[in-house]
């Protein structure tokens, strides 16, 4: 038995965001289970999940059915204390936990304007004044979490810990809305876009769905301001270095070429999210690394 956790589509549910990175960035397996926003998907699959209504929800090993990204976090940390969700430091601790808490409840401008979507970025969205202001309480957040906490890490209070994951969504908010932040708030936003959890949870997001006609906008756009990904491309047939697919050691059945070589995976999904982001995926990695 392992925790099940039910998300929305991965380009643009940020609160399941949220709720993967506090089982990914931290080491705790989990199985998720995807259900379409604007869709019955959602309110079908919960039904398994009463009372919870939305994404993430997450159902324990033992049972326990826990909606809410803070009520997720917490119980994560409690059954899981060396996981390291939130900092071990006392005053880090509850540093982090101001953080989560503001971005549990606040940022309501930011988040209706700019809602999370992974898979374009905007030159400029012409921000009103109630975003600038969300901006400029995050700024005065994160400043005050590193100086009370000395951190000395691209992390707001020492090494990665929930309130990171609290304001990844934001930070992707930033990178596709290309949002007016100081410098010291752009190096937090490239460290996010850089994360390792984050780049594989936007690989998938990039494949796991077609666009969500809500998110749409017609601002300009440019290039995705993080790290470029190596140039795969999906190929058809199975003529590929490996036989067995380095996710799951099952047979090849889809292929991707990267710098003139093949490799396999054992279904469409698997292949597409190594396609859109190869250097996220450590398996795959060893693989084109021997
Ligand atoms: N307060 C909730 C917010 C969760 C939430 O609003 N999730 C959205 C997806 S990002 C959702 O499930 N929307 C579907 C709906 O509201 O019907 C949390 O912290 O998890």
């Amino acid at each position: 038995m392992t925790y099940d956790l039910v998300i929305g589509d991965r380009a643009y549910s940020s609160w399941s965001l949220r709720g993967w990175l506090l089982f990914d960035a931290f080491g705790i397996p989990v199985r998720t289970r995807l259900a379409r926003l604007y869709s019955d998907a959602l309110p079908t699959l919960l039904k398994d999940y009463f009372p919870a209504r939305t994404a993430p929800t997450m159902r324990t090993p033992d049972g326990s059915v826990v909606p809410e990204t803070i009520a997720i976090a917490e119980e994560l940390a409690t059954r899981h204390p060396e996981a390291g969700i939130w900092p071990s430091d006392p005053h880090a601790r509850a540093t982090a936990r101001v953080l989560a808490a503001e971005m549990h409840a606040g940022f309501a401008a930011l988040r209706s304007h700019c809602p999370m979507n992974l898979r374009v970025s905007y030159t400029d969205c012409q921000p009103p004044d109630e975003v600038l202001a969300d901006l400029a309480r995050l700024e005065t957040l994160w400043s005050w979490a590193r100086q009370t906490t000395g951190s000395v890490t691209p992390w707001l209070c020492g090494a990665y810990s929930a309130a990171d994951a609290f304001f990844a969504p934001v930070a992707t908010r930033i990178a596709t809305y290309n949002l007016p932040v100081r410098p010291e708030a752009m190096l937090y936003v490239n460290a996010h876009l850089a994360h390792a959890s984050f780049r594989r949870w936007r690989a998938m997001g990039k494949v796991d769905g077609a666009d969500q006609p809500f998110y749409r906008r017609d601002f300009p756009r440019r290039d995705w301001p993080g790290p470029v990904p190596l140039p795969a491309r999906a190929i058809p047939g199975t003529d590929t270095e490996n036989a067995a697919c380095p996710y799951s050691g099952q047979p090849v059945t889809h292929a991707l070429e990267l710098y003139g070589r093949r490799f396999g995976f054992c279904n469409a999904f698997c292949r597409d999210k190594t396609v859109a982001d190869p250097e996220a995926w450590p398996q795959f990695m060893a693989l084109y690394q021997s």
